[in-house]
């Protein structure tokens, strides 16, 4: 049985890449940071209680911050595979914390590394290291390839920099079967609330429910090539089942806007969107709703920008090409932005309905201070 050790194993990704692992027979081993309250709601169904026999899926304590950590699970786990997901994958809150963003997604990457060359591991373990196309961000070239040079806008795009490079010099200088996904944006109904997509399709949700006015954002002209993770997690696994460990681009090949994908979510409650004015003034109204299930008046705003949410330095357009990866690893995407739009738009107006149903009925969110 193989084992696989998964550093943010509590994310988007991290859960997605269990259930696949646990389909293919692995022995997974998580790393899961202390928290004050529970982070392992994304995969709590896969959780096995560890008295019973035959556990497939183990957690660790831990934190990419914390070298003698990281060595002693390796050692511990001795793993064949390696997917180093664990990150501070906020681009926004990066400006915030930049020093702790490259120590967790900078210099944890080298720690892993460094681990499992100092344990002797570099023949047995398979290391996946998440790269992202944040590393394109200023535009050099479209779409962007493998080839295409990095010009990264963020201290988190600064600090996968590092992470992709230390990754390809492991790999050179001591023979390691290490590679860098380079993944395209990838989100779900697992995607955390504050990144772009899951923002709008839960503002959406609440707004057809009556239990939001409006959604503020930010930058809508931002262009980006959108996948569905649970597409991507099956990349990941490829990349690291190769003859010869090397770099591919994961993408879907098609860019649209943030403004698109509000159009788009909005339509899943059939509301047709208009937009007026332009930048920090741009808005968006209920030009016509269609059903009775949410009830929505024309001329409503439903959408203003809120200049708070604009980045220091924006990424303006991603778009990939994966034609390395579609003809090397016989990789494909099932899913396209309308079927994603879909998959989200429906688990969170089921979400909120549920929760609708409870505050209509009279329960309260339970607050111990009341
Ligand atoms: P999430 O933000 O959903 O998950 C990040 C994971 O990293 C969480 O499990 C988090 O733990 C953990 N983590 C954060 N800080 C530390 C730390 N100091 N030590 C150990 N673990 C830590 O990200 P995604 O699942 O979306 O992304 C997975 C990886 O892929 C990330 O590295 C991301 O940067 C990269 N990536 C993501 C893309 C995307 O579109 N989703 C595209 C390209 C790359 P906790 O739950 O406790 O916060
Ligand atoms: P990104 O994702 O920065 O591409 O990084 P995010 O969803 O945060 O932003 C995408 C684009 O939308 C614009 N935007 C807003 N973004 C957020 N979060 N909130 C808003 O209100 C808003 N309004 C407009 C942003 O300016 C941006 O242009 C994600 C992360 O998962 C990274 O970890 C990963 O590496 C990359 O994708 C690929």
């Amino acid at each position: 049985m193989k084992k696989a050790l998964i550093t943010g194993i509590t994310g988007q990704d991290g859960a997605y890449l269990t259930e696949l692992l646990l389909q293919k027979g692995y022995e997974v081993h998580g790393i899961k940071r202390r928290t004050s309250l529970f982070n392992t709601d994304r995969i709590d169904h896969l959780y096995q209680d560890p008295h019973e026999p035959n556990v497939h899926l183990k957690l660790h304590y831990g934190d990419l911050t914390d070298s003698t950590n990281i060595i002693r699970i390796i050692q511990e786990v001795q793993p064949d595979e390696i997917y180093n997901l664990g990150a501070m994958s906020h681009v926004q809150v990066s400006f915030e914390t930049p020093e702790y963003t490259a120590d967790v997604d900078g210099v944890g990457t080298l720690r892993i590394l460094e681990a499992v060359r100092l344990l002797g591991l570099t023949e047995k373990t398979r290391i996946y290291q998440a790269s992202t196309s944040e590393l394109y961000g200023l535009v050099q070239e479209i779409p962007q390839s493998e080839k295409t040079p990095f010009y990264p806008r963020s201290p988190y795009a600064v600090a996968k920099m590092y992470a992709y490079w230390i990754t390809v010099n492991y790999r050179e200088a001591y023979k390691m079967y290490a590679c860098n996904g380079i993944l395209f944006n990838h989100e779900s109904p697992l995607r955390g609330e504050t990144f772009v997509t899951r923002k709008i399709t839960r503002g959406v949700a609440k707004i057809g429910l009556g239990m939001q006015d409006k959604l503020f954002m930010g930058n809508l002209d931002a262009k980006r090539d959108w996948g569905h993770a649970k597409d991507y997690v099956k990349a990941m696994w490829l990349i690291l089942q190769q003859d010869q460990p090397e770099d591919y681009v994961i993408a879907t090949g098609e860019t649209n806007t943030v403004r698109d994908f509000i159009r788009l979510s909005f339509a899943e409650i059939g509301v047709e969107l208009e937009f007026k004015g332009e930048g920090a003034d741009e808005k968006g109204y209920v030009k016509s709703a269609s059903n009775p299930d949410f009830r929505l008046t024309p001329g409503t705003e439903v959408v203003a920008v809120d200049p708070r949410y604009f980045r220091p330095t924006e990424v303006d357009l991603l778009i990939g090409d994966s034609t390395k990866s579609k003809t090397q690893l016989g990789w494909k995407p099932e899913h396209d932005l309308y079927s994603l739009v879909k998959d989200m738009m429906a688990a969170d107006i089921e979400l909120f309905r549920r929760e609708k149903l409870l505050k209509d009925a009279g329960y309260k969110v339970l607050n111990q201070f009341e």
